[in-house]
């Protein structure tokens, strides 16, 4: 079978909650110490997912991790019991249903031993993040066992990597050698910048790309500042096109020419600051959208019902799309839940173009997978989750329980 693009969604979580635990991500920030809804939000992410089926896209899934974190509160000497509230949120979070920072992808066309190369995110900078690639990197070895892929472990931690959220690949199909493009920060105002660039560079010579074809790319000051804490907040890219806002990279000009340089025919759709200010972008997540080409060939832009609801935005994409420009389609999904915590469509999935005959099936849904999993979130996933339920017994104990059911359903057990 050929190289298809498969997009691997983070099942949300039984402990989705708001405890506003990202500094620079504004969502988060808003919606602190509000009440969440886990089963709608992760019903949300299975529409999304449905709605990807039905375009005629491959879907897979990742698994929820293991909450409360227990090892790592060990290792800080302490339980979930015991734990100060705000430690105890930290080891509670759903935030690895953003797959699109479990790790960075390289296809098997792009590397020097012709495997598709997945490095796992050490995502260092957030401290409820810090813990995740333990259960992510189990958990990749499991979906891509097969020899074809190659599966390492985080960088050192002295430097930030937040996985695919700042790389991006450009190229003519997705069977052929591609442009990989890493976007990292230098400084982001008030915010941390959460990609380093050393980290880039060791996953691209980890991953063995070519210097002939590898950009690494400064996210700039203005657009972390503004809340765009990862480059998926104001760039995508798919096949030849990359959707950008002008303000994402600090050397605009110099950018898009060495891009065209590396691979002529690019089509650069860039989204102007007068059309578009980088506070609309980010509060609609118009660039946090998932990129497609479905089998008919019509690029769509699977974009959050915000889009359209944000006036600039929607007049931009109407226009767009009465030009006959590069994207044909527009298809708006509902994750509200996990958008008031800053996950778009695009965040909450992680691309990987391979074969999928090798991909784990586990991983991988249909339409009456979707059904069943729909099933066992409706029956154990809690309803709400209020700030100053996460050290509730009852809560604990219902998480763990609800976890327990979705890796029995899945046949996947042995990630408990
Ligand atoms: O790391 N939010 C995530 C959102 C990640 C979005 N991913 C991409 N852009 N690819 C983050 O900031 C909020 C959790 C909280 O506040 O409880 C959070 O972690």
């Amino acid at each position: 079978m050929p190289i298809r693009e498969i997009n691997f969604d983070g099942i949300i979580g039984p402990s989705h909650n708001y405890a506003g635990l990202s500094l620079g991500n504004l969502a988060s920030t808003r919606n602190a110490g509000g009440v969440s809804q886990p089963r709608a939000a992760a019903l949300q992410g299975l529409d999304k997912m449905r709605a990807n089926l039905a375009l005629g896209l491959v879907q897979g899934v990742f698994v929820p991790q293991p909450r409360p974190a227990r090892a790592w509160l060990a290792e800080l000497g302490t339980t979930i019991k015991a734990a100060e509230p705000g430690l105890a949120a930290n080891a509670m979070s759903a935030s690895a249903m953003w797959a699109a920072n479990a790790a960075t992808v390289s296809p098997a066309p792009d590397t020097a031993d012709g495997k598709c190369h997945l490095t796992v995110a050490n995502l260092r900078t957030m401290p409820h993040r810090s813990h995740e690639w333990v259960a992510t990197l189990a958990q990749l070895k499991v979906a891509f066992a097969d020899p074809a892929f190659a599966v390492h472990g985080p960088v050192p931690a002295a430097f930030g990597d937040e996985g695919a959220a700042n790389h991006m690949r450009l190229v003519g199909g997705h069977g052929a050698p591609g442009i990989e493009l890493f976007v990292y920060g230098r400084t982001g105002g008030p915010f941390p910048a959460r990609q380093h660039v050393e980290a880039s560079k060791a996953i691209a010579r980890r991953h063995g790309l070519d210097p002939s074809r590898t950009l690494f790319i400064e996210q700039s000051e203005e657009a972390i500042a503004a809340g765009a804490f990862h480059n998926d907040v104001v760039a995508v890219a798919n096949e030849r096109v990359l959707f950008a806002h002008g303000k994402a990279f600090t050397d605009r000009d110099g950018t898009f020419a060495a891009i065209e340089r590396m691979m002529p025919g690019v089509e650069i759709v860039e989204v102007s600051d007068s059309d578009v200010p980088l506070a609309d972008a980010i509060k609609s997540y118009l660039f946090n959208a998932q990129l497609v080409t479905p089998p008919d060939g019509a690029m769509t832009l699977v974009a959050p019902t915000e889009c359209r609801d944000t006036p600039s935005v929607k007049a931009w994409i109407d226009r767009h799309l009465a030009s006959n420009g590069a994207i044909r389609r527009v298809a708006f999904v509902d994750v509200r839940q996990s958008m008031a915590n800053g996950g778009g469509p695009a965040c909450l999935r992680l691309r990987v173009a391979c074969d999928p005959a090798l991909v784990d099936p586990r991983f991988l849904v249909d339409e009456a997978k979707l059904d069943r999993l729909a099933m066992t979130i409706g029956k154990h996933w809690p309803q709400e989750i209020a700030a100053g339920d996460l050290q509730q017994s009852t809560l604990i104990a219902d998480v763990i329980e609800a976890r327990s059911a979705l890796l029995e359903a899945l046949d996947l057990e042995s990630l408990s």
